[in-house]
């Protein structure tokens, strides 16, 4: 059978072997174009993710990085990873953020690893037209955002968003950083420990500020890699491993606190109402909006406590921070269904952490609303975490 089909095959060539021999030079041409542009795109398939990133930015002249706004430590690491990509790429860089750094390991971050960062009020602060996102994948947290259409985008939390020229989006990690760090390896970076001499000839350099970044930001996206950590966050870290500080790492990781902070935590132990597993606490004026939720964090750590909400005052405006270990209770939901009635307030977040802002004076019977006073709020707020109203 084989044989008979060969032969049949060799007799039905016959007639081609007549051909017009330039077609057949073109056929043979068209042949070899397809055989290139299979492998092209085969190889293209086969580059990395950090290889195309880094291609991704080569050609452009400058770019913004951009983190989300309030950076946190896994932003800011990522945007310092970014920035030295883009140099290996040809780009000037600028990292810029909305909002502030003001949680006091962040600001340790910024200092210790000397975070070297722009604060933008709007769109016209941003330094040029092309803009990286990192941590986040949807511009956001300043007027004109919705007009950026970013050239890439790199993160790890769940979106829609994507990069004209580069999308890597991957939800299932516990950290930006764990991405970012890949990038180093693909790119076979070299590492320099914090003793070492940084040679000039390398393209890319991993030395031990950005590190230590990576490993600090990827620890404190996953608590300490207790929490929603892949493997890809371990690996990443032992990576990392050789070129980290542990000084400054110990210095970012358990930074002074202010006096503030501390008392805040103490009104919010003092001031509690329990109301089964449940804790609210309204801890009265603060100049630091930011101890708020780390008196939420403090609390929710009382035994027998599953769910809490601290609330305190800050230039007329009634700050919401909410934990919950308890999975009947929907934190972001709970917050956002307390302040429907009152005008102008925001609230929501995710099941476990939530947050929100009120006006008291709105609060209090400002505009359409009934208004109800500090006390019943609180009790509202009880009644919204029990799934009572
Ligand atoms: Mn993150």
């Amino acid at each position: 059978m084989q044989g008979l089909r060969v032969g049949q095959s060799i007799e039905d060539a016959e007639p081609l072997a007549e051909a017009d021999p330039l077609v057949l030079a073109g056929l043979a041409a068209a042949a070899v174009l397809l055989l290139v542009l299979a492998g092209w795109v085969l190889l293209r398939l086969r580059r990395t993710p950090g290889e195309r990133f880094l291609q991704s930015l080569a050609g452009l002249e400058e770019v913004a990085i951009l983190t989300h706004p309030n950076p946190d430590p896994d932003a800011m690491a990522c945007a310092m990873g970014t920035a030295r990509i883009a140099e290996a790429a040809g780009v000037d860089p600028t990292i810029q953020y909305a909002g502030q750094i003001r949680h006091q390991e962040n600001r340790a971050f910024r200092t210790v690893l000397e975070f070297d960062a722009e604060g933008i009020d709007g769109k016209a602060d941003v330094a040029c037209d092309d803009v990286v996102l990192v941590d986040h994948n949807v511009p956001r947290g300043f007027p004109g955002a919705e007009g950026i259409e970013p050239v890439a985008v790199v993160d790890h939390h769940p979106g829609n968003g994507v990069g004209t020229s580069f999308t890597d989006v991957r939800p299932e990690r516990g950290s930006c950083a764990s991405i970012v760090t890949e990038y180093y390896q693909e790119l076979g970076a070299e590492r320099y420990g914090p003793e070492e001499d940084v040679s000039e000839d390398e393209d890319l350099v991993l030395d031990s500020p950005l590190a230590t970044g990576l490993l600090f930001g990827l620890q404190s996206d996953t608590n300490r890699l207790t929490k929603g950590a892949t493997p890809a966050e371990f690996d990443a870290a032992s990576y990392l491993f050789p070129a980290i500080d542990s000084d400054s790492l110990e210095r970012i990781a358990n930074p002074e606190v202010t006096a503030e902070t501390l008392e805040v935590k103490a009104r919010a132990i003092t001031n509690r109402t329990v109301d089964g597993s449940i804790a609210v606490s309204h801890v009265g004026d603060v100049t630091d909006a930011d101890t708020i939720p780390q008196a939420a964090d403090e609390l929710v750590r009382l035994e027998g406590v599953n769910a809490v909400v601290v609330m305190g005052r800050r230039d007329g405006v009634l700050h919401l921070s909410g934990r919950s270990r308890d999975d009947r209770v929907h934190m972001g939901e709970a917050l956002e269904h307390a302040v429907e009635d009152v005008p102008m307030a925001s609230a929501g977040g995710h099941a476990r952490m939530g947050g929100g802002q009120l006006s008291i004076e709105h609060m209090e019977g400002l505009g359409p609303s009934d208004g109800m006073n500090v006390e019943s709020f609180e009790q509202r707020v009880i009644d919204c975490l029990r799934g009572d109203v």
